[in-house]
């Protein structure tokens, strides 16, 4: 009581520096992770992006069951849940007032069902907050790309925002514009998507009818958060809570923040569970082991970011028992580290010099340590030393999940260290630099258990040894040993690069050069943002060479791989 008062007057006192949150960025923050459910019906058509084309029929799950969505959710630590109502094919999961294109035209409870109402019902009796993911690009509606499309994009925002309670965050999401159905017409549209939303129109909406609602968004005006500008699951280790109002945002920005921005835009740091956003049943051996999703909290929450987890949904309208049993030994894993292994935690410590020392009564092993501050009154520390006291000497600590350097830069709402485990009779924390006098409400000292046996991703292949040459810059063959049947034909784009990623693919199979089997042709929907392995599966085909065309890259003249794998 005394601590908290003595914190709450020397608090008054202390001038916030430079731009600070709002109640909603503070509130939003400290939910620290939420879910992420992505079902549609990609779901039916095991596909990431849908044309718009696909026929609403397929949408009838045997049991659909929001409260299990919900009842794992909250068991793997999460606060809230963002719901995909609409993802880019256009497909509504509530029955929209303004489409025929949902759930009312599915058999689905007769088309009677409302997936938005089951499960913003369900969030609230498992005492989570809702929110929900409206997709701007619509590959489904015949006016996307003229002003007409953007009334009943906001139309159905209101739907959304008035139908359901309580809304969190409204998730829109950068993809945008490109090839689609769009009523028939099947042509690529481009839009600007600084200009032609009217995002400043749509947020004062958002304000007045969710006044407690933040904002997410990529291109055009500045949300509340900010996208991480990736979907593997990590943030930078410098991670300022800044950007500027105006102006462009490049991968770096989205990355480590801006140290003098303008603006207070959070981190939001969004993967999914599994490789892919939509459930696909190849992906069943491929759910994120517990030791991946520890280094995904350690690379988001504890760098001063918000965790966004995806949970697919499976065809029969469940989460899958893998994930779900994944998902708890995450959070279990969590309290086990941070509430179960508490060595110290020092609440509002009193720095000396801008340093404070944590002292143990005999050697103790640590190899976890967390700092907080109060951002309330803005992000302060731009770097900070760690030193173990060990064997009658000070030695330098560093962030292990770092490379180059010693990670120890910005701390924020929270900032976790790995170091290697030390066995010492005291650390040593001390602010080296910083842009005003360190607020740190929080320091702590843990020790996590070994997980580094934990079986990692399992069924990743990589490395494969055929012979590929290539005839053009966009045409590649690969060489089997063997005359063989393929089933199914899998890529793996450039990891480090969008250059030469293929976006639109051409596959063809021979046995003798001469006549050719088509296996597959298409696109590669989301591999920009999320570079993982793409199947493209064909009906049992004989096969000596495989030719891989790219119709289309994401950037670049040549096309390029990191792996491909030919399945029999
Ligand atoms: C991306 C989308 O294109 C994906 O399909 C997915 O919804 C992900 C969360 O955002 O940009």
């Amino acid at each position: 009581m005394l601590v908290t008062l003595v914190s709450i007057m020397l608090k008054a006192q202390v001038e916030p520096c430079g731009p600070v949150p709002t109640e909603n960025q503070l509130r939003w923050q400290e939910m620290e992770m939420y879910a992420f459910i992505h079902y549609s019906l990609n779901t039916y058509t095991d596909q990431e992006w849908g044309f718009g084309n696909e026929d609403p029929k397929l949408f009838n799950p045997s049991s659909l069951d929001c409260q299990q969505w919900a009842r794992v959710c909250k068991q793997a630590g999460m606060k809230g849940i963002i719901f995909t109502a609409k993802h880019h094919c256009g497909f509504c999961m509530w029955p929209s007032a303004y489409t025929e294109y949902s759930v009312k035209n599915s058999p689905w409870k007769d088309g009677k069902g409302d997936v938005v109402r089951e499960l913003a019902d369900a969030c609230r009796k498992e005492g989570l907050k809702f929110a929900v993911y409206l997709s701007p690009w619509d590959r489904n509606h015949p006016d996307y790309g003229k002003p007409e499309y953007i009334t009943y994009f906001r139309n159905q925002l209101r739907e959304l925002l008035t139908q359901y309670g309580d809304i969190f965050e409204v998730w829109f999401d950068g993809a945008n514009g490109g090839d689609g159905w769009y009523g028939g017409a099947n042509e690529t549209r481009r839009i600007d998507a600084k200009t032609y939303y009217e995002w400043g129109e749509t947020f004062r909406m958002i304000r007045e009818l969710q006044p407690k609602c933040v904002i997410w968004n990529d291109g055009g005006d500045r949300g509340d958060l900010r996208w991480v500008g990736n979907e593997a699951g990590s943030v930078g280790e410098t991670n300022w809570s800044l950007l500027n109002k105006e102006g462009d945002v490049s991968g770096n920005m989205l990355r480590f923040g801006l140290e003098n921005g303008d603006s207070w835009v959070a981190a939001e740091t969004n993967t999914s569970i599994r490789p892919g956003w939509f459930y696909h049943e190849t992906e069943n051996e491929n759910v994120k082991s517990l030791s991946k999703l520890m280094d995904t909290y350690y690379k988001s929450v504890g760098r001063n970011s918000t965790l966004l987890l995806n949970f697919p949904i499976a065809p029969n309208g469940r989460i899958h028992p893998t994930d779900s049993l994944r998902g708890i030994a995450f959070k279990k894993m969590i309290d086990e580290v941070f509430q179960k292994n508490i060595v110290k935690e020092v609440k509002h410590p009193n720095l000396v010099n801008r340093s404070f020392t944590l002292t143990f009564k005999k050697p103790t092993t640590v190899n976890r340590f967390l700092a907080e501050e109060d951002i309330s009154l803005g992000q302060r520390v731009k770097k900070f030393t760690l030193e173990a006291f060990v064997d009658g000497q000070w030695i330098p600590l560093k962030d292990e999940l770092v490379e180059g350097h010693d990670g120890l830069t910005t701390i924020g709402h929270r900032r976790i260290i790995c170091f290697p485990t030390v066995k010492a009779t005291q650390l040593r924390f001390t602010i080296t630099d910083c842009k005003a006098e360190p607020v740190i409400q929080k320091l702590g000292l843990y020790l996590a258990p070994d997980i580094s046996q934990d079986t990692p991703n399992a069924g990743e292949k990589h490395a494969s040894d055929y012979y590929i040459f290539f005839a053009t810059d966009n045409m590649m063959f690969v060489n089997l040993d063997q005359e063989t049947t393929v089933t199914a034909f899998r890529y793996l784009p450039p990891q480090d690069s969008r250059d030469g990623i293929i976006t639109h693919y051409r596959i063809a199979a021979t046995t003798d050069w001469n006549h050719w089997e088509t296996l597959g042709e298409g696109e590669f929907s989301n591999i920009v943002n999320n570079p993982i392995w793409q199947t493209v599966r064909c009906k049992p085909t004989r096969a000596k060479v495989i030719r891989v065309e790219g119709v289309r890259l994401a950037q670049g003249k040549r096309m390029a791989y990191s792996d491909v794998e030919v399945v029999k």
